[in-house]
């Protein structure tokens, strides 16, 4: 059955660094949502940070803990904002559940403007630490194209992370 639009999750996805939590809350606050950070609630339901997660499990292990939170969270919850983990839209079974319970936003950022925040992301984001810049480059490059996908795209370049819930906000009404 086909959720009505006004109970959907609003899901954002983009790359690391693109502001998925800081505008995720202040889109919940603005609309009277709950919100929901995927990373941090896998942290609190696997009591250890992510970064301590690939380091001593593994990322194949941090992916299978991102599909089932993912995936259930989509067929349990409704009328929350939720970001996900940068790489989770690359898994099929997270991206056919976001977009069957979801309205699902990419905030997008040109690779110049991502580069600047690069030093604040490294120590948090292992998907960083192992990989040169160039193929971080390449990454960023990849990944665009499965996020911009059939989604509503979202420019964060510029705009002030308050703007952009604006501007959702508006978008959604
Ligand atoms: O989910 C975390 C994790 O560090 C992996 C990741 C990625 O693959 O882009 C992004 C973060 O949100």
């Amino acid at each position: 059955i086909d959720i009505p639009l006004n109970q959907k999750n609003i899901i954002l996805i983009g790359f690391m660094g693109a502001g998925k939590t800081t505008i995720g809350q202040l889109l919940a606050e603005k609309l009277g949502r709950r919100f929901l950070d995927a990373d941090q609630e896998i942290e609190r339901l696997h009591g250890m940070p992510v970064t301590e997660i690939f380091k001593s499990l593994g990322e194949p292990a941090f992916r299978q803990m991102e599909k089932d939170y993912i995936v259930e969270l989509c067929q349990q919850s409704r009328e929350q904002v939720v970001s996900l983990g940068g790489g989770s839209f690359m898994q099929d079974e997270i991206r056919s559940a976001c977009l069957h319970s979801g309205i699902v936003y990419h905030l997008d950022l040109t690779w110049e403007s991502w580069k600047e925040r690069f030093a604040e992301l490294i120590d948090t984001r292992p998907i960083l630490q192992s990989r040169s810049i160039e193929e971080i480059e390449e990454l960023f490059n990849s990944r665009k194209i499965i996020y911009a996908d059939n989604h509503h795209t979202v420019n964060v370049d510029t705009l002030t992370p308050e703007q952009i819930a604006d501007h959702m906000v508006r978008h959604l009404r």
